[in-house]
């Protein structure tokens, strides 16, 4: 088995914090997303999409998209549950999980990619509009999770998938030159407490 990590990016980290939350030990490569690497002909044999991270299984097998591997794991290894038990609190996290991702990782990320220098090679082309467009989308987000963990510890239940996203997403914040209003207590509380998880430092 061998993972395939993009480093420092934010999708190889949440499975890294996963995997440090499970505490299971898988083989890494890095992939240098940087020098494009996941472009080469290799990488792209792997997953079509040339993104990271793409898990190998040893007869082969490939699992992209970093859900479908905390999924794959979630499936071996059930304790402790990160996906949730029972019907309501898995759905729950569920569409946690989906909103965070959908509704702030990736305007976080359009932000990022679409006004970085750094990513001009990477995102072709680079649109500054979308970047510029997605700046109060992510700050209309921030909003909607702040009266959701007003009283709340986590974004569903125990701590969960939902909130690896979470976390990994707020981290994101920095790269991409974008700041948390202070008046988001609540998130920021939240975000305090999932840093102060070892699997943070993954
Ligand atoms: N939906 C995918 C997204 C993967 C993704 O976008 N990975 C980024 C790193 S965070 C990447 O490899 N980017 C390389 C590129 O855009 O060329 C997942 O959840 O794993």
């Amino acid at each position: 088995m061998k993972l395939y990590d993009g480093g420092r990016a934010p999708n190889p980290r949440r499975v890294r914090i996963y995997l440090a939350e499970k505490n299971i030990e898988v083989p890494t490569e890095p992939v240098d997303i940087g020098a494009l690497a996941q472009r080469s002909p290799e990488f792209t044999a792997l997953n079509p999409m040339q993104r990271t991270p793409v898990l190998v299984l040893d007869d082969g097998a490939v699992i992209a998209e970093s859900i479908a591997i905390c999924r794959y794991f979630e499936e071996l290894f059930p304790t402790p549950p990160l996906f949730g038990t029972g019907a309501l609190e898995r759905a729950q996290i569920e569409m946690w999980q989906r909103r965070v991702e959908l509704g702030l990782l990736s305007s976080i990320a359009a932000v990022f990619r679409h006004l970085h220098p750094a990513m001009v090679e990477m995102e072709v082309p680079q649109v500054p509009e979308w970047g510029e467009a997605n700046k109060p989308k992510v700050l209309d987000f921030l909003g909607l999770l702040d009266r959701h963990l007003a009283d709340r510890e986590y974004l569903a239940g125990s701590f969960s998938v939902a909130d690896i996203t979470g976390l990994v997403a707020f981290d994101f914040l920095k790269p991409a030159k974008l700041a948390v209003p202070d008046e988001f207590v609540h998130v920021k509380r939240w975000h305090g407490t999932l840093k102060a998880r070892p699997s943070a430092a993954a």
